[in-house]
């Protein structure tokens, strides 16, 4: 049921149930209908104060320490407070293949036709949120090392400069088909997830 379907059941069986004995609603309202407004009403009233198509955000995170990516990378490229060194950031992903104060959050997403997907980045790195037919190396080849993935994804080879969320940024797309879709930052693509498009 789409958010605004929600409402729009919330909102017709408030008026049924404040009207009392004058019948104000000129439809009847089910027992069913009332239980999907209930449970909607029950899912939390933070969702009624949306407006729009009904959203998914996944949010991206790092951990990055400015004072030692920006002396190994370059000025500017961590804009966060404190963090995981950069020296230690390699040790982990040599030891581990992964880092996870980087990750995409949440992982699994389940979500309907014509809703809203947006990732917004919170670290203090620029990221991508890249769908992959599948999941591979990025376009940094010691990472790539670093984390044993030989294999680029292709669709890391094709980013254009808007695939490129700095931090703060924001992309959106609205899935127009039922599947399952990969994502991945093809800078640290440890980072991942999967979203489940259904039918309406
Ligand atoms: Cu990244």
């Amino acid at each position: 049921m789409s958010f605004r379907f929600s409402l729009l059941i919330v909102l017709t069986a408030g008026a049924t149930a404040f009207a009392g004995c004058e019948n104000r609603s000129s439809q009847p309202t089910s027992p069913s209908t009332l239980a999907s407004a209930q449970s909607a009403m029950a899912a939390g009233s933070a969702q009624l104060a949306v407006k729009g198509p009904s959203q998914h955000t996944v949010t991206l995170f790092d951990g990055c320490d400015p004072e030692t990516f920006n002396a190994a990378l370059g000025a500017g490229t961590c804009t966060r407070s404190g963090g995981v060194r950069f020296d230690r950031f390699l040790e982990q992903l040599a030891q581990h293949h992964s880092i996870g104060a980087w990750h995409f959050a949440p992982s699994n997403v389940t979500m309907k036709i014509g809703e809203l997907l947006v990732a917004t980045n919170r670290g203090g790195e620029t990221h991508t949120f890249t769908e992959v037919d599948e999941f591979g190396g990025g376009i940094v080849p010691a990472l790539n090392e670093a984390i044993g993935l030989t294999e680029v994804a292709p669709e890391c080879t094709q980013l254009a400069g808007k695939d490129f969320l700095a931090p703060g940024a924001s992309s959106s797309e609205e899935e127009e088909d039922a599947a399952v879709e990969k994502y991945q930052c093809c800078i640290h693509p440890w980072m991942r997830a999967e979203v489940r498009i259904r039918e309406k």
